[in-house]
């Protein structure tokens, strides 16, 4: 048997396993794994290892924030940038803004999506509008079209949602199947914390950090457990950046509740003391959650071990330091008014396999489940991506593990300025990236259009192996036959 593409020789590595096998492709999708497999394109893999693609689930592109800025990468640029980085999927989000339509927002970002993406890609749904509308038809439909999966904030006057619309939104996602993610941080903790710095003209970026207190987000995590817990509806805490936060989370899991979690690269990787910078240099590690510090990274680090979080993301929100990005409120601007978010998509795989594999913080397999196939699995694209299977699309990235580079925003190829990580020294990088059996990076040149990557319509969550939780007053044997649970 002929294959149209075979992978020869390399050590393959699942979330579970690591072998030594040849993988053969046919039409775009892994055919055989096996020995000594023919095919009519040989691509050498001695010495390499084979892993899925990394699967992005969490990047801002094309993105309209909600006070008007736009982020510098759109589905070229940023999903140019993801490839080289290790990846063979995108899941960046569509925001619906207050006053739109969850379907009139699906449709904007089919728009800035459908041809321009080397890569696959989905959209997570942030909902800020939950009308009746929405609730009842305009999510269903959203599911019908294989959104599986959205995003609400606790925080942000022009995103937020309170907490009866937070459970409405629970409530219909769990009767669809779709997941929920949230954005925990407690508004009106930020807000005073604002007012205190601004009042003692503490407007510098550095003091965004301050701005957001680890207990605004310890708050709103424990808020958002108790509702997801409240209608036993799935939840995913993204972006986690406190031991304490991580701590509920886990704690959640323990109990069995559907609860999962995500943390960031730059929580792991910097600290606020980086934004301590003249000027406005600092705004270029503004984001929130803001940055902590170093003994956060170490107990961060501890939960990933532990298995606290499903996913490591880069929350990748490029924003130049320019007027088009950060500077867009002048030179002087205090940070209530300077937009949130670093670029992170290219970095975020070398980083973690060189910090985290290389220095022999997380297996080989354990990098695969954080980067890959854990996302696969919470966002319904699992066996198609996300792990190395007969049937499984060819979405496969080959990495040299001793390849050694420096992070630097000259080779990131996003449309962002800077880079946080700028100088990093990382051992071990992506060589070639194939997305359904087709060479999208090799050696460091890109082989792919932008009309390469195809919409991903998502199946359902799947929230088995958790026993959920019932409260007492859902449960009509308790309550006097009372039945409302949803
Ligand atoms: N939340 C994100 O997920 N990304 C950027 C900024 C924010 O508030
Ligand atoms: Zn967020
Ligand atoms: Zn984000």
């Amino acid at each position: 048997m002929m294959y149209e593409t075979v992978i020869k020789g390399g050590t393959c590595v699942t979330a579970s396993e690591t072998f030594v096998a040849d993988i053969g492709i046919n039409k775009g999708r892994i055919a055989a794994l096996g020995a000594d497999l023919d095919g009519a394109d040989i691509i050498d893999a001695r010495d390499r290892l084979v892993m899925p693609g990394g699967i992005e689930a969490h990047a801002h592109i094309a993105q309209n924030s909600a006070t008007g800025g736009m982020t510098a990468d759109d589905y070229t640029s940023g999903s140019i940038s993801a490839a080289f980085g290790g990846n063979s999927c995108i899941i960046p989000f569509a925001a619906q803004h207050r006053g739109m339509g969850v379907t009139e927002t699906l449709d904007l970002y089919d728009s800035r999506a459908q041809g321009a993406s080397v890569l696959d890609y989905s959209y997570h749904l942030i909902v800020s509008d939950p009308t009746e509308k929405v609730l009842t038809e305009e999510l269903p439909a959203a599911f019908k079209r294989g959104i599986t999966s959205f995003k609400l904030f606790m925080t942000y006057d022009k995103m937020l949602v309170n907490d009866e619309q937070f459970l409405e939104v629970l409530t219909v996602a769990k009767e669809h199947g779709a997941l929920t993610m949230v954005h925990a941080e407690n508004a009106g903790m930020i807000k005073w914390m604002t007012d205190r710095l601004l009042a003692r003209g503490l407007k510098a970026p550095k003091y965004h950090a301050l701005s957001h207190p680890a207990l605004a987000e310890e708050e709103a995590i424990h808020r958002a457990i108790c509702m997801a817990k409240l209608v036993d509806a799935p939840l995913l805490i993204v972006h986690v950046s406190t031991p304490q936060g991580a701590a509920l989370v886990q704690n959640a899991r323990h109990a069995g509740a559907k609860i999962y979690g995500e943390t960031c690269p730059q929580y792991l990787f910097l600290t606020r003391d980086d934004m301590d910078k003249p000027g406005m240099e600092g705004a270029a590690l503004m984001c929130s959650p803001p940055l902590r510090d170093t003994a956060t990274q170490e107990v961060l680090w501890t939960h990933i071990q532990s298995g606290t979080f499903d996913v490591v993301s880069s929350d990748h929100s490029p924003y130049r330091m320019d007027d088009t990005g950060k500077l867009a409120n002048g030179p002087d601007a205090p940070f209530t008014v300077i937009a949130n978010g670093m670029p992170g998509i290219g970095a975020r795989l070398p980083m973690l396999f060189s910090e985290g594999v290389g220095k022999g913080r997380i297996s080989l397999n354990d990098f695969v489940a954080l980067s890959s196939t854990n996302a696969a699995r919470l966002y319904g694209l699992l066996p198609q991506k996300g792990t190395l299977t007969v049937g499984a699309d060819g979405d496969i990235a080959i990495w040299d593990p001793s390849a050694k580079g420096v992070i630097s925003v000259d080779n990131q190829n996003d449309a962002c300025d800077y880079s946080p990580f700028e100088g990093w020294q990382v051992t071990g990088l992506p060589m070639t990236v194939l997305s359904r059996g087709k060479r999208v990076i090799e050696n460091g040149k890109l082989l792919a259009k932008p009309d390469h990557g195809q919409f991903l319509p998502r199946a359902k969550f799947d929230s088995s192996g958790r026993a959920g939780y019932r409260a007492p007053e859902l449960d009509p044997a308790q309550n006097f036959g009372a039945n409302i649970a949803p």
